[in-house]
């Protein structure tokens, strides 16, 4: 674990590229693979997300995947479990708006003697997203962005005007975008204000190629817009 990821700081370029290996939904897959794979595609940050009660099983997937994921550098954040995320030594936690409270968790980490770890907050509308972040959060997930398949349960879509409105409450804060998001979608979504896009589904057909061309698809999107706000 590099110091500058104990810093607590996230910086916003750390959410570009966020894929989320989810144990139940790549149930077939070779979960150490599939991070290697993230990691060669050019993630810059990675969620380990896990829907069920097997510890062991989270327990025995971060052990095999962390290595790597601390060697390239980028934080490991598990999601909902902020127990798991202390007890193996992860970077951050990433809590729903049915989660642990984020006031709780920050308090629960702090006395866990873990300041440094990251809270993420899934949030839909500029009340969540305020109260996340007075609560203690370090970034937001504007969660979901479009329709999505791959989470049922889900509350209505924030869309690109909520994620516009979102970013222009809260400007500078660390902000990624979840839900439907393909590669094809990355500009508009940038567009909107997101500083990156997380994603499940879009690893799909092949892992570090779909990872990559969402890579490639942020960094071109941004660096037109810097190009056009260079020109304004
Ligand atoms: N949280 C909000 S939408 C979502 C999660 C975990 C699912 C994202 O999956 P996909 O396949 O990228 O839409
Ligand atoms: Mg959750």
């Amino acid at each position: 674990m590099g110091a500058d990821l104990n810093a607590r700081k996230l910086e916003r370029n750390t959410l570009a590229v966020y894929p989320i290996i989810d144990i139940g939904y790549h149930r077939f897959v070779d979960v150490p693979r599939l991070s290697g794979a993230a990691l060669r595609g050019g993630a810059t940050i990675v969620q380990l997300r896990h829907k069920g009660e097997d510890f062991g099983l989270v327990a025995e997937l971060v052990e095999k995947t962390r290595g790597w994921i601390a060697q390239a550098g980028i934080p490991l954040i598990i999601n909902d479990r902020l127990d798991v995320a202390l007890a193996l030594g992860a970077q951050g936690v990433h809590l729903g708006q049915s989660d642990m409270a984020v006031k709780t968790a920050r308090a629960a980490a702090d006395h866990a003697g873990r300041g440094d770890l990251l809270l993420g907050v899934s949030v839909t509308t500029v009340a969540q997203a305020e109260r996340a972040m007075a609560d203690g959060a370090d970034y937001l997930s504007v969660s979901p962005l479009f329709g999505t398949a791959t989470k049922p349960d889900l509350d209505p879509p924030a869309g690109l005007e909520g994620l516009r409105r979102i970013r222009a409450a809260l400007p500078t804060v660390p902000l990624v975008a979840i839900g439907g998001i393909r590669v094809g979608r990355v500009a508009e979504v940038i567009g909107a204000g997101a500083d990156g896009v997380a994603f499940i589904s879009a690893m799909d057909e092949h892992p570090e190629q779909g990872v990559r061309a969402i890579a490639s698809a942020v960094r071109q999107t941004r660096a037109s817009l810097n190009r056009k706000e260079q020109l304004e």
